[in-house]
Parts: C-alpha cells; sequence; structure tokens
C-alpha cells in the first residue's frame, strides 16, 4: 500500500468547520464526556420533547441493549423539512437528474418537498397505512423515492427499501419478512437506456405475498401495467383528491424508522433496524462533518436509494442539514464515459460522492472523457463501499480533482447507520487507500483471532469498543440473532466483520471482509445466499461460492458447482445456471464463473475448506500457495479442481 501523504488542501485549509487541532479535541470531548457531549450534539435536532438520556445501551449479554436518547420525541420528516420552511422555503432540497442527458432536470424547493411529503403521506394514510406499519418501497431513483422515504416518516410507518435490480423472488422474502402489507413501486424503471419492468416484478412476487393490501403506483415512465381492481392504487390520481398538509407523527427517539436488509455469512439477508432520533443525528452529524456542508452548495451521492448510502447520504443526512441534494436516474457511464462529469458540470456539483467500482469503471475508459469536461465547481470527493485501491484514488485525486479536493474515503456499514472511519476535509491529512481516523464516539479497535486487543500499529479483526447514535437496534423479527451475529465472536465487542490494520500514525487501512461476505460493485453479497440460489436448481447436488479479484468490480463471483449423478456439465448448463441465480436474487448476483466440481475439498468433519477454494479462483495453484492440504477427507479433489479452472 502506498505511504503518501496529502496535507489538506489549499481550499479547505482556512474556513473548514475543524482543524486537526479541533478535531482532535472533539473526539476526546466525545469520549471522555460522552453524555455532556452527546446532549449537546442533540440540539442539533429539532425535538417535540428533548432527550435527557443519552446513551443506554450494553453489549454485554445480561443487559444486552442498544438505546439513545430514550425519552426524546421528535419527527424526522420534520426535521428534514418543516423547519427549514422558514429561513429556506424556496431553497432547492432535491435536483433530479434525468436518466437521458436529453430530458429536463427536475428541481424541488424545500416547500414543494414539504406539499410532495404532505401529500404522499395523506395517500398512505388514505391506504391505511398507521403507526408501525412495514411499507415496502421498490422504486428506481425518482423523486417520488425520497419523498416515500419521507411519507412514511411523517405517519410513523417503518419503510423497507428494496434495490430495484432484485428480482421479485428477493422483492417476495423481503415483503414476507417483515409482514408488510403496502408496497409503493413504480410502472417502471429507467436505467442507462433500458426500461425495468418494476410493477410486473411486483406482481410477481406478490402471488406468495397474500398479505399485502395495497399496491401504490408511481407514474414514473408512462408504460403500459396491469392495475388489480381493489389493491393497485396510482399515486397521482390519490394525491390530487388529498390536502397537502399533513400533521407529523410524534415519535419516540428509539420507535423504527426503517429496515433495511442485507447480507450476511448466512443464507438469508438480515433486516437491519434502524430508529429514528440517534439515527437521523447520526446521518445528519456525519454528513456535516465529513462533506463540510456550505449553504448553497450542490451536493451529489451518486448512490441508490436502494443502499444505506442513499438512505443517509442521498435523503437523511443532507435534508436534516437543509442541503440541495442531488438525485441522478441513470448510470455514471451512460450513454457516455463523460457523463457523470457532465452532471457535475450541469449543476455545477461542490461535492461527488461515489464507489471505487465505478471510479474503476470510468478510469478504464481514459482520462479524455474527464478532460472534456470541466468539473470547475469540485471541492470535494468522497468514496464509500469497498477499500479504494491507490491507483483509483490517484486517478480520483489528480484527473478528476486535479489536485485540488480532498479525497474522503468513509468505512461504515448499513450496520453503523453512517460513517464510522473517516476523514474531515478541514482536518485530516490523507494517505491514498486509508480512511483515516474515527468519527466522534467511535472507538475501534483491532483484536486478534482470541480476541485480544492490540495496541499501536497492528493488523487483525476490526471491532468497535462501545455503542455511537446511528447503530443498528435489532435483526427485524430475530434479536437474538442480532446478539448472536454481531456481539459472540469478541464477547462486548461489536464485530464489524472486517479486517483492519492501523499503522505508526494511527491511521486505519480497511483490508476487506474476514468472513464470507464478498463485496461485488460495492454491494454486499453473501456466498451462501449465492450457494443457496444454486443448490435450488434441480441438477445442482452441491455449490460453494468464493470471491476473487475482479478488475472493475473489486470482486467477482466464482462458484463451484457439484451436478446431481446423471447431469452432465455443459456449457448449456453453465449459462442456465447463471440465469438462474440471476432470477432469483438479481443481475448483482450474477456468478462471474462457474467451475463444475465432481468434489469439493472438504475436512474429514464435512467442512468445506474455501481457503483453497478462494485460491484456485484467484489462480494461484501452485501447491504452496495451496497450502496443507492434508486435513481433506479427499486430497485427490484438488487436483481435479485445479484443472478445471475457469477463467473468472
Ligand atoms: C456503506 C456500505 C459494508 C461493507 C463493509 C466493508 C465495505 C464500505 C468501505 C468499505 C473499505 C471503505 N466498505 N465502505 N471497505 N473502505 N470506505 O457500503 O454499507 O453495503 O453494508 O457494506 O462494505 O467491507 O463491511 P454496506
Amino acid at each position: 500500500m502506498s505511504e503518501d501523504f496529502f496535507p489538506v488542501p489549499q481550499i479547505w485549509a482556512q474556513g473548514a468547520l475543524m482543524d486537526r487541532a479541533a478535531r482532535e479535541a472533539d473526539y476526546a470531548r466525545s469520549i471522555a464526556d460522552s453524555h455532556e457531549y452527546w446532549m449537546e450534539r442533540a440540539q442539533r435536532l429539532d425535538w417535540i420533547t428533548p432527550p435527557t438520556r443519552s446513551n443506554d445501551s450494553s453489549f454485554a449479554e445480561s443487559d444486552f441493549g442498544i438505546s439513545w436518547f430514550a425519552d426524546g420525541v421528535l419527527n424526522v420528516s420534520v426535521n428534514c423539512i418543516d423547519r427549514h420552511l422558514a429561513e429556506r422555503g424556496d431553497q432547492t432540497a432535491i435536483i433530479w437528474e434525468p436518466d437521458s442527458p436529453d430530458a429536463s432536470p427536475r428541481r424541488y424547493s424545500y416547500n414543494d418537498l414539504h406539499a410532495q411529503v404532505c401529500r404522499f403521506a395523506n395517500v398512505l394514510k388514505g391506504a391505511g397505512v398507521t403507526k408501525g406499519d412495514r411499507v415496502t418501497i421498490y422504486l428506481p431513483m425518482i423523486p417520488e423515492a425520497a419523498f416515500a422515504l419521507l411519507a412514511c416518516a411523517r405517519i410513523g410507518a417503518i419503510h423497507s427499501v428494496v434495490f430495484g435490480g432484485f428480482s421479485p423472488e428477493a422483492l417476495c422474502g423481503r415483503i414476507q419478512d417483515c409482514d408488510s402489507r403496502f408496497v409503493i413501486t413504480a410502472d417502471e424503471g429507467c436505467r442507462a437506456g433500458k426500461t425495468v419492468p418494476l410493477k410486473a416484478n411486483v406482481d410477481a412476487a406478490l402471488k406468495d405475498c397474500p398479505s399485502v393490501k395495497r399496491v401504490i403506483v408511481v407514474q414514473a415512465t408512462g408504460g403500459d401495467v396491469a392495475m388489480a381492481p381493489g389493491r393497485d392504487l396510482w399515486l397521482h390520481e390519490e394525491a390530487a383528491k388529498v390536502a397537502a398538509d399533513c400533521p407529523p407523527e410524534p415519535m419516540r427517539a428509539e420507535d423504527p424508522l426503517f429496515i433495511l436488509y442485507t447480507s450476511g455469512s448466512t443464507g438469508k439477508p438480515k433486516g437491519v433496524l434502524h430508529t429514528s432520533g440517534g439515527y437521523l443525528l447520526w446521518a445528519g452529524l456525519t454528513h456535516e462533518l465529513c462533506f463540510d456542508y456550505r449553504p448553497g452548495d450542490i451536493y451529489w451521492c451518486a448512490a441508490d436509494i436502494g443502499w444505506v448510502t442513499g438512505h443517509s447520504y442521498i435523503v437523511y443526512g443532507p435534508l436534516a442539514n437543509g442541503a440541495t441534494t442531488l438525485m441522478y436516474e441513470g448510470v455514471p457511464n451512460h450513454p457516455t464515459p463523460a457523463r457523470i462529469w457532465q452532471v457535475v458540470d450541469r449543476h455545477q456539483v461542490q461535492t461527488l460522492f461515489t464507489a471505487p467500482t465505478a471510479l474503476r469503471a470510468l478510469m478504464k475508459e481514459g482520462d479524455a472523457h474527464v478532460k472534456a469536461t470541466s468539473r470547475a465547481s469540485l471541492r470535494l470527493l468522497g468514496t464509500v463501499g469497498e477499500p479504494i485501491n491507490p491507483e483509483a484514488w490517484r486517478w480520483y485525486h489528480q484527473v478528476v480533482g486535479e489536485g485540488r479536493c480532498p479525497i474522503i474515503d468513509t468505512w461504515w456499514q448499513t450496520e453503523t447507520g453512517g460513517a464510522m472511519i473517516a476523514p474531515m476535509p478541514g482536518a485530516t491529512d490523507l494517505k491514498p487507500g486509508s480512511a483515516t481516523f474515527p468519527m466522534p464516539g467511535v472507538v475501534p479497535q483491532i483484536v486478534d483471532a482470541e480476541g485480544a486487543v492490540l495496541e499501536g500499529a497492528a493488523e487483525g479483526n476490526l471491532v468497535i469498543a462501545q455503542s455511537w447514535p446511528g447503530q443498528m437496534r435489532t435483526v427485524w423479527g430475530d434479536h437474538d440473532r442480532f446478539f448472536q451475529t454481531y456481539f459472540t465472536t469478541f464477547p462486548g465487542k461489536y464485530t464489524t466483520g472486517d479486517g483492519a490494520r492501523r499503522d505508526a500514525d494511527g491511521y486505519y487501512w480497511i483490508t476487506g471482509r474476514v468472513d464470507d461476505v464478498i463485496n461485488v460493485s460495492g454491494h454486499r453479497m453473501g456466498t451462501a445466499e449465492v450457494e443457496s440460489a444454486l443448490v435450488l436448481h434441480e441438477s445442482v447436488a452441491e455449490a460453494a461460492v468464493v470471491g476473487f479479484p475482479h478488475d472493475i468490480k473489486g470482486q467477482g463471483i466464482y462458484a463451484y458447482v457439484t451436478l446431481n449423478s446423471g447431469e452432465e456439465p455443459s456449457d448449456a448448463l453453465r449459462k442456465t445456471l447463471a440465469t438462474w441465480v440471476r432470477r432469483e436474487i438479481g443481475p448483482i448476483a450474477t456468478p462471474d464463473a462457474i467451475q463444475f466440481a465432481p468434489g469439493l475439498p472438504k475436512t474429514r468433519s464435512g467442512k468445506i475448506m474455501r481457503r483453497i477454494l478462494r485460491k484456485i479462483a484467484e489462480g494461484e495453484v501452485s501447491a504452496q500457495a495451496l497450502g496443507d492440504t492434508s486435513t481433506l477427507a479427499d486430497p485427490a479433489v484438488v487436483d481435479n479442481l485445479v484443472a478445471n479452472r475457469q477463467a473468472g
């Protein structure tokens, strides 16, 4: 890894929110005077009843529970909308850039946002949604996606957003898991010039979800879709019938705000639950600290609302801070690799927040597409989702930002609600590839396999020693799974599932997952999920899935498949299985390579030795690389695997 050093750039050296000394002092206070610190920070929100309590959490089994600001009462949508109206009602809250560069962008002021969200909230109420109900949202990147989240928050409904790229099967599972009776979708989505049949996918999913009573459909493309009488409602028709004002529901700080499903090392995705007060505070605070947002800035987080980054840094964080947030319907490199930079110029974006996988894809197309645009408005460049390789970091810094913008590499997870380890533009000297230092109140530790805390320069498992406001509160419907998954590997600490190194200067470097989770284009994928999908196919007896290095995606999906006896391996079957997984989960889960394996390397106790499968997928096939295979039940299996390796 690179050990280069990039001091705070000129444009941030003065007038930044915090300089280095201020950041250090703020952090020290957040730990030493935690209660006072968080009581003060809580004032950034508008409370109906201000909290008197701060952190009441424990990671110990005996009194396990996460709770912040428990006696406070607030409404999240009021904090994101109403409280800004007096001062900036006419300021743009959301800029929407459509998929096609030929279509017109749309702008919504905070006043517009208020009316849109209130109407949407009244439509939901009219459809029978009440406080605490789960509402599944399956939408493309259109403004109504932001309105839908905030409309749920306004009436105290719990939203569960399902990424628009997921299949009907995946959608169905997520609707069933949280027993959702309401779905919000659109006729179709539009991405990279192609339409996505969202309503048709919902119809397919709902065949196995009899609990769903109402489907609210946004007219996005105007495409022809079937509407089930008595179940499906057009949003625009219903919105015309209701008032443009909707009184906000008072919510306790620990009332649920949303569920978001994410992959873990076991088969079934987990419904990560976030609550109202702590989450919003964390999203807003980290948005302010990491991006040093200034009134008037145009801020663009190029994520999808289907992932936590979209929740925290397109919607909740920026809107809580009264910012102007840009939502982009399309993909960064369509219709040309210059598209992302053209959008920057078109809207004079100051802050751009994207993922390493997008940068690698754009980098491959050459610098000319970047240089054909101005990008003079840019002051800060953010990244999230996976470790950024120093080469992509440098390209982002030198070619995109022309050396003047800091790279804010934010490490965090769906579970953490917002950034945990990240630079601040005025305070942090950067090292390419390092997420640098913890946010206030975050106590990262590096522990060895036995859980011993390593001090100073060290490498090992990354854990967090105490709670922070944005921490997830539970796994929906399975509190024990929450405890077992995150707090038992290293008792008394939150296990992140990531490995990390801390260098002699105290900088943190995330080295990637240490569990069976892989990161494909910044999307989390449990290998077990792909395996479960494969073994559902009638020809498949057993499957083992591992990640392997991929130039653009970061990691690709490599599947070893053992067929049922009598089944013949063939290229056609390989294609069938790839399509099968795609249909079961979604395009992001499509295997990049499928290798038919008469047998998998197993220990005598029947455990698959993934270490060996990973090495072979990586192309490391020497006896030395494969290591000790003597504990395998049948060491000859390995020779067959090596001989039949697929080029990923
Ligand atoms: C926000 C988000 C979480 C996993 C996480 C880690 C990886 C995210 C990273 C990063 C290195 C960064 N990850 N940001 N690794 N540097 N800046 O991505 O949430 O989808 O839950 O993924 O992504 O492995 O554990 P989520």
